[in-house]
């Protein structure tokens, strides 16, 4: 039997390695030696990724090798996912969430997207390359609480003012919540969007709070 260090220890090396069988046969082993679900996707699957950006940052690791973490990543976590305690919320939440329009990158809003899943919000994800109209029409046909939207070029960034604006005409006290690598809480502050979260547990206590504000 292995500790739970272990275990987790070594998801994070199979996320960093692209190991998506071991990855899988490790989230499984996880559940059945009763370790937290949350805390297995925590600090084994987003601990990995956020090795392997690093790992990039300094030229060690290369894009081929990230998509191959992704998958490993993604794959452990569906397992985990289900495994999550639910917060027993009659209605905890609806949120629109999407990638900014020119942007295709999507591995960290799927791990946001995974987490708060688990967290027993109802997520509407329209997936990557998104126009302001298409958040706010989702917005509107879901009833959405929050809007989330990632970019992780400085350019698409600015899409993200876009969609602040088209929401407080179209959508008015709908939240909007940024993220991903180039945002930042001053970056928040000048579009006026409602909360902006550096990684995905930050999302979470986010959301959590955005949909209270909205309610209240
Ligand atoms: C993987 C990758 C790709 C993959 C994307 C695959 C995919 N399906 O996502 C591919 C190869 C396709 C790609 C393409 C390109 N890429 Co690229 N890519 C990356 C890379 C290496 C990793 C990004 C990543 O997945 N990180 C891991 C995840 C887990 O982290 P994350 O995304 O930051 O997400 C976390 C938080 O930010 C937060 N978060 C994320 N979203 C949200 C949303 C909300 C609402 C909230 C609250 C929080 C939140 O939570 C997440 C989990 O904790 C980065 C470098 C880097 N170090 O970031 C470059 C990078 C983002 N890419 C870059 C560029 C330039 C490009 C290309 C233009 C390259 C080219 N010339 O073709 C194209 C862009 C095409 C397009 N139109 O989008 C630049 C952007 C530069 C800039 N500042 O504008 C970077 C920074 C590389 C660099 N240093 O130059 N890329």
């Amino acid at each position: 039997m292995s500790s739970k260090e272990e275990i987790l220890n070594e998801l994070a090396d199979a996320v960093v390695g692209g190991k998506q069988d071991l990855a899988v046969e490790l989230a499984n082993k996880a559940i059945d030696e009763g370790v937290d679900a949350y805390e297995t996707i925590m600090k084994g699957c987003a601990h990995g990724m956020s090795i392997v950006s690093d790992k990039y940052d300094k030229r060690e690791m290369f894009v081929p090798h990230i998509m191959m973490s992704a998958r490993a990543m993604n794959s452990a976590v569906e397992v985990l996912q289900p495994h999550v305690n639910v917060e027993s919320i009659e209605d905890p939440g609806h949120v629109v969430m999407g990638v900014a329009f020119g942007d295709i990158h999507d591995i960290g809003i799927n791990l946001v997207n995974s987490l708060l899943a688990a967290a027993g919000f109802n997520v509407h994800h329209l997936g990557k390359d998104v126009a302001p109209e298409n958040f706010i029409e989702a917005a509107k046909e879901h009833n959405a609480d929050v809007i989330g939207v990632s970019a992780l070029m400085t350019t698409s960034m600015l899409v993200m003012k876009d969609v602040v604006k088209l929401t407080s005409e179209e959508v008015p006290g709908v939240k909007v919540m940024v993220g991903g690598g180039p945002v930042s809480q001053n970056f928040c502050d000048d579009i006026g969007a409602d909360a902006y979260a550096e990684n995905a547990p930050e999302a979470i206590k986010a959301v959590k709070r955005l949909v209270a504000e909205r309610r209240a």
